[in-house]
């Protein structure tokens, strides 16, 4: 794990895991809440993707465990087309549903068979392996579905709103 590189804007949360729980809410049809035994206890996949950062380096193949966003939003109503990921320490970033539903990406709490650890996002992160890696928000706690595109931390900083790494998506226009 040592193998890549650590960058966060601030520093390392570390909320303990009997204060820890994942929520959806915003414009939904009922909002949901997972205490992390019941996260744990949730459907999961392993996911086998290459990650891309938008300061150039790219890893291949890396290897998680942990629940697709299809399960966490399976049965309720939505009435946006955007998430903003919120986390502990105020890290935030948004995604519209397309990039986040269908398979494209998980809330992530082990990384090559093993608990994740806190710099890399532990006890959980969000995972979206086909963006750049900004917008794997580390210590994730909830995602809230915006009816409006709500620009995140990096985002509002310079970053670009959508962020594809094929079409080197890396800064925004406003980037000084
Ligand atoms: N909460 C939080 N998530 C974050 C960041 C951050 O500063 N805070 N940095 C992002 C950026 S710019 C990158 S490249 C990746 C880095 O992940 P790593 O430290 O596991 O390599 O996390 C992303 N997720
Ligand atoms: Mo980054």
């Amino acid at each position: 794990m040592n193998d890549f590189p650590v960058l966060t804007f601030g520093p390392t949360p570390h909320t303990p895991l009997d204060r820890w729980s994942f929520s959806v809410d915003g414009a939904v049809s009922e909002g949901r809440r997972w205490t992390w035994q019941e996260f744990r206890a949730l459907p999961r996949e392993h996911i086998v993707k290459d990650i891309h950062c938008v300061t150039s380096w790219s890893k291949l193949d890396t290897n998680w465990s942990g629940v697709s966003l299809d399960t966490l939003l399976d049965g309720i109503e939505l009435g946006g087309a955007w998430i903003s990921a919120w986390c502990d320490g105020g890290y935030t970033t948004n995604l519209p549903l397309a990039d986040v539903t269908g398979g494209k990406a998980w809330i992530v709490d082990e990384y090559d068979g093993a608990p994740l650890p806190s710099e890399h996002g532990g006890p959980a992160r969000l995972l979206v392996p086909h963006l750049y890696f900004w917008k794997s928000a580390k210590w994730v706690r909830g995602i809230t579905v915006t009816v409006t595109d709500e620009p995140g931390f990096w985002e509002q900083n310079g970053y670009h709103d959508h962020g594809d790494p094929w079409k080197e998506e890396r800064y925004g226009v406003a980037f000084p």
